[in-house]
């Protein structure tokens, strides 16, 4: 009897160590590594916003077994029940930064809790009027940040034929291309050393007095502002921003005066520049929402008077001086 016993005891001990062993092979059961994803990062108004936890992951649980919870203003508060909802999805109507959590639950009832926000941007209305005292023209700007734009394509000077040139004669001419009826809302189109007024150290250019045309930093300030893809659209043609940055239109004009032009896209000078030699390399901004251009480059100057970007025609957008 006493042998079964030994063995009985042998056994469950093996048994025991066996199960010891096992369990010290296994690690701690941990909590869910929670993420939770906005979409997109920066909006407005007029879009749904997507919040996503499907990235979150356990260790033991399979993805279809985690459960979710939403806090959908972050206050703390939970507002749903653990369900196997993984998304939020939201169009918020005022403007403003707004949080979201998630609370991520494993088939062990271990949880941990992830949180992202948005920045969700309403209709600019900082709308003002400004008058050019020198011909009487009114164009509407818009504040972005702290500044002050044209929101409307410059339109001072005379309008001469594109068959004519453009030259350093102490009148502002421009060119408006042939497919707009009224240049009332398109403005028009200058050379640089026009827009420039000859005066390539003055970015006040052929702007009233008060704006210049705008740095290329300042350009910058629009570009990186904004995320590039919802910057196309804050900016663009009824954009809310209300700047209308894809009013414009652009040409090139060949040494025999014809003229090739392509409208529906802006591209407005900068008044900064790099200079090589007496090559001066002028910054635009290409604007073009449809097509989500938005571009901050040097212009390329192929033309026959390479000391001035001297064949490419572009709008004219001023910045009000700080
Ligand atoms: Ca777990
Ligand atoms: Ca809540
Ligand atoms: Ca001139």
């Amino acid at each position: 009897m006493r042998s079964i016993f030994k063995i009985a005891a042998l056994f469950i001990g093996v048994i025991t160590l066996i199960s010891l062993g096992l369990l010290s092979c296994r690690e701690a059961n941990l909590p869910p590594a929670a993420i939770l994803e906005a979409f997109p990062a920066i909006g407005d108004t007029s879009i749904t916003f997507e919040f996503n936890a499907g990235k979150s992951e356990d260790d033991r649980s399979y993805a279809i077994g985690l459960r979710y919870r939403w806090d959908i203003n972050d206050d703390g508060v939970w507002d749903t029940e653990f369900a196997a909802n993984k998304s939020y999805t939201h169009q918020f109507i005022v403007p403003g930064t707004y949080s979201v959590a998630v609370e991520v639950r494993d088939v062990d009832g271990l949880t941990s809790v992830a949180r992202d926000s948005v920045q969700v941007f309403g209709e600019n209305t900082d709308i003002d009027t400004l008058i050019d005292a020198r011909d009487g023209t009114k164009y509407r700007t818009v504040k972005i940040g702290d500044r002050w734009w044209m929101a409307e394509n410059l339109r001072y000077g005379i309008e001469i034929s594109t068959e004519k040139e453009q030259t350093d004669n102490d009148t502002v001419e421009r060119y408006r291309l042939r497919q707009y009826i009224s240049d009332d809302t398109i403005g028009g189109v200058y050379r640089w050393q026009e827009a420039m007024n000859y005066h390539a150290e003055n970015p006040q250019g052929i702007c009233p007095d008060g704006w210049h045309l705008p740095t290329e930093k300042e350009f910058e300030l629009l570009h990186h502002t904004y995320p590039y893809l919802y910057g196309c659209k804050y900016f663009g043609k009824d954009g809310l921003s209300n700047l209308n940055l894809d009013i414009g239109n652009w040409g090139q004009r060949w040494e025999d005066g014809t003229f090739w032009d392509l409208p529906h896209e802006g591209s407005f000078w900068s008044s900064s520049y790099r200079k090589e030699d007496i090559s001066y390399w002028p910054y635009c901004l290409q604007f073009e929402s449809v097509h989500n251009v938005f571009n901050i480059g040097l212009w390329d100057m192929s033309g026959p008077e390479n000391h001035w970007a001297s064949t490419y025609y572009l709008s004219v957008r001023c910045i009000k001086n700080l």
